[in-house]
């Protein structure tokens, strides 16, 4: 049993926490958008970005999760801008929802009946884990629900849910002089039953321990696309640099391969620890829309505001 990480009471809606809703959506897309960057860092975001703020809008839409709605709103942004960088697995359950295949079917069609393990439906889930951040019970639910469009393999949707309680444990946690990444990882523990989920959280305490040197946690927990090499890896990325987000950011994308994901989950975690301010400013004002991002944000957060203890 994990001890007691942040207080499990209802959170007050408080300016701060405000501040760390944006942090969040704007660090998820600053960490793209650097993990994407070939060189000087460019501002524009890719397909994780663009899932993440369909996500957001559709549960603003709707005052919560609606699955029919969030397959419309992904599939409207997509055919409006399909060239984000999107894998193969998103587009083609897209077409399968244009063909009359119901939203909670279409995934299942993917990698003959298996489903994805991509880690496309942890990279945008972080609007889930702002919402659902005091209700845990809740936040499963709903990350698996908005995983299940897309990604049916279970370690695609338990990467999926994974990040989206790393966000709102992110979200609540103490400020770096008293926070504990150990603490933080058996809170993880705690809330995951899944074997390759425990064994991969297993070897992020290690790699805490080892001081993280970049081609052994490449080894350990993995660069690519797949949820279970990549959500872990972000999660080890912003535990080692808890202190400051550029540094983790840094890391993060420094460790290669799947570089823009492991940028935007560990921008996300990140983001939702230090709040807006802990974005440098000269990647926050050069992030594409970051108006259109701050406003999202403000709008989830005035939804949480609203809605009070598990945000509908
Ligand atoms: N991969 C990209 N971008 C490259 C796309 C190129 C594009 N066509 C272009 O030219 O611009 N980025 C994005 O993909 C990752 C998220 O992927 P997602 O949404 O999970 O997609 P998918 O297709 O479901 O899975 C990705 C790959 O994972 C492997 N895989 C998944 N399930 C599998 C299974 N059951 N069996 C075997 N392999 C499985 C496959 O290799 C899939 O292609 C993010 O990086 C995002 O930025
Ligand atoms: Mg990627």
């Amino acid at each position: 049993m994990a001890k007691a990480f942040v207080g499990s009471n209802p959170t007050p809606c408080t300016t701060k926490m405000r501040e760390k809703f944006k942090g969040c959506l704007l660090g998820t897309a600053v960490g793209d958008a650097l993990g994407s960057s070939r060189g000087e860092f460019s501002g524009r975001w890719t397909d994780d970005t663009h899932m993440m703020m369909g996500l957001a809008q559709s549960l603003v839409e709707r005052g919560g999760f609606d699955g029919e709605h969030l397959a419309w709103t992904f599939l409207r942004n997509y055919e409006r801008e399909p060239w984000r960088g999107y894998a193969h697995g998103p587009p083609t359950v897209f077409s399968l929802l244009r063909d009359g295949v119901p939203w909670n079917e279409a995934s299942r069609h993917l990698f003959g009946g298996r489903g994805s393990y991509g880690n496309g439906a942890a990279m945008r889930v972080a609007p889930v884990g702002l919402l659902y951040h005091d209700d845990p019970v809740r936040l499963r639910e709903v990350a698996e629900a908005q995983s299940l469009l897309t990604h049916a393999h279970e370690l695609g949707r338990e990467g999926a849910v994974l990040q989206a309680r790393a966000v709102s444990l992110a979200l609540l946690a103490p400020p770096p002089s008293s926070f504990d990444p150990f603490d933080f990882l058996e809170e993880l523990e705690g809330f995951t039953s899944h074997p390759v989920y425990l064994e991969k959280l297993g070897r992020v305490r290690r790699m805490l321990e080892e001081g993280g040197r970049r081609e052994r946690v490449v080894r350990e927990l993995g660069n690519g696309v797949e949820a279970h090499r990549s959500v872990p890896t972000a999660l080890c990325s912003f535990l080692l640099h808890f202190g400051s987000f550029k540094e983790a950011l840094l890391y993060a994308v420094g460790l290669g391969g799947d570089t823009d994901t492991i940028g935007a989950m560990t921008g996300a975690l990140s983001g939702a620890y230090h709040g807006e301010g802990g974005i440098p400013e000269e990647w926050r004002e050069r992030v594409e829309r970051r108006e259109e991002l701050e406003a999202l944000a403000d709008d989830l957060w005035r939804l949480k505001a609203q809605k009070g203890r598990g945000g509908g």
